[in-house]
């Protein structure tokens, strides 16, 4: 089922050989470049044309009521309540870990630099609902933010023509469970347009202030707005179809391993499943065993798609030292190590949005209740970015403080400085000080 790479014998840089989609945003940008613009000059009236457009939702308001959101935890299936509540509760454990502290750096006597961690003002969080809906993507994007002390939190998720309307009920459920009051019945290139720019409303108590920074994950759309209004606001990282890479040797049960790999699948018929092994009599054992599974999953067509589409495949390597070189190109969304010393070859990674380590922490985990969070870099992405934190929704900011004679006795250097740079004004504005 999955497409074969044989990189056995091969010194090559394993970059470029490895499958991967090429998606095009800039294409997708173009494609939604009207949408935002019209958002951007006619507010509601174009959020309105496009949800009827795209939704097939004829929008009355952009805001879900209160009691809509209140009558949604009320009505939530208690089952799904409980796990939401343990998922926010271990969420909140790991994130709250990850608030910074303000440091204060002795440069010099009389010399300080104080860095101070102040979080954004206001944050818009983009709920995905398509194929799927996600509460426990509200979850991954209210937490961080929470914890990191955002004061304005704002979702948007697409308005379901199941659901009269509003967003799905369980991903309005789960602001409720967060305590989220404002949320906007709006998807896609429009919702991130209307976050960005803001907008007016059916009446006064409809309207939209803009935020500061706009998370979440979303499809090409959303992804192509998200890129159109990075630098408007603060945008993470770009978040397209979901990728699972399985670092595997022959200890590895190859029902978990295509477990595993079908459990991505399922999100996307654009999701990449990669398994990377140096046993050729895993990667056999895995396609038998995908085989019967995909055969007997719910989803089957969406995942067939994926598991033989171009982005998906078994890279065969020689030893897990190679394996760990294609891992680390590849730069995965999800990676899991199902190896001998799986621990300490995660240790080893250098690339990748989240590592799941042996047989007891597949992804699926992670996407629910781990406490890690799932919105990941994707696409490579993982090369440079990290998945979302509360550190997403802060900014350090240095506060400098010098006395005189700190100051007088850097002089020289600063003006030196200013010399070579040809911009002897900055100097003079240090020795403006000391003339008499
Ligand atoms: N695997 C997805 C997250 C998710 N899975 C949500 C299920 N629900 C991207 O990390
Ligand atoms: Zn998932």
């Amino acid at each position: 089922m999955l497409n074969r790479i044989d990189l056995r014998g091969s010194r090559r840089d394993p970059r470029g050989l490895l499958p991967r989609a090429q998606l095009d945003v800039s294409v997708a940008v173009e494609r939604i470049r009207p949408v935002v613009e019209a958002v951007h000059q006619h507010g509601f009236s174009a959020i309105r044309e496009a949800t009827e457009k795209f939704d097939g939702v004829r929008l009355e308001r952009l805001r879900v009521p209160a009691e809509a959101i209140a009558a949604a935890a009320e009505t939530l299936d208690p089952e799904v309540r409980a796990a939401l509540l343990e998922a926010i509760k271990r969420a909140r454990k790991v994130h709250a870990d990850q608030r910074r502290t303000d440091t204060t750096t002795q440069v010099v006597e009389g010399g300080t630099v104080t860095e101070r961690w102040v979080p954004v003002r206001r944050v818009g969080l983009y709920v995905p609902g398509g194929l799927a809906v996600y509460p426990s993507t509200v979850v991954m994007n209210v937490v961080p933010a929470q914890e990191a002390g955002v004061e304005g939190l704002v979702v948007a998720s697409p308005p379901q023509v199941s659901n009269n309307g509003l967003p799905d009920s369980r991903v309005l459920a789960a602001c409720a469970l967060l305590g989220v009051d404002e949320v906007y019945a709006v998807g896609g290139a429009q919702a991130i347009a209307m976050l960005g720019y803001g907008s007016d409303g059916a009446d006064a108590g409809d309207r939209c202030e803009p935020v500061d920074v706009i998370t979440g994950p979303g499809n090409i759309w959303v992804t192509a707005a998200k890129r159109m209004l990075r630098g408007t606001v603060g945008i993470d990282a770009e978040a397209g179809p979901t990728e699972i890479a399985i670092l595997a040797d022959e200890t590895a049960d190859p029902r978990h391993v295509a477990a595993d790999l079908i459990s991505q699948a399922e999100h996307d018929p654009l999701a990449a499943s990669v398994l990377v092994t140096d046993s050729e009599a895993l990667a056999e054992a895995v396609e038998a065993e995908l085989g019967k599974q995909v055969a007997a999953t719910k989803h089957d067509e969406r995942v067939r798609t994926a598991l033989t589409g171009e982005q998906s495949g078994v890279v065969l390597v020689d030893d897990l030292e190679q394996g760990l070189a294609v891992v680390d190109a590849y730069a995965a969304e999800h990676l899991e190590i199902q190896t001998r010393d799986a621990r300490q070859l995660a240790m080893r990674v250098r690339n990748a949005g989240a590592i799941f380590v042996g047989a007891w922490a597949p992804v699926s985990l992670g996407d629910y209740a781990a406490g890690s969070n799932h919105v990941l870099p994707t696409g490579g992405c993982a090369r440079h970015s990290s998945g979302l934190s509360v550190q997403s929704f802060l900014r350090g900011i240095h506060v400098v403080e010098y006395t005189e004679d700190a100051l007088r006795d850097v002089a020289g250097h600063v003006v030196a400085l200013a010399n070579a740079e040809d911009l002897p004004a900055h100097g003079d504005a240090v020795k403006a000080r000391f003339a008499r």
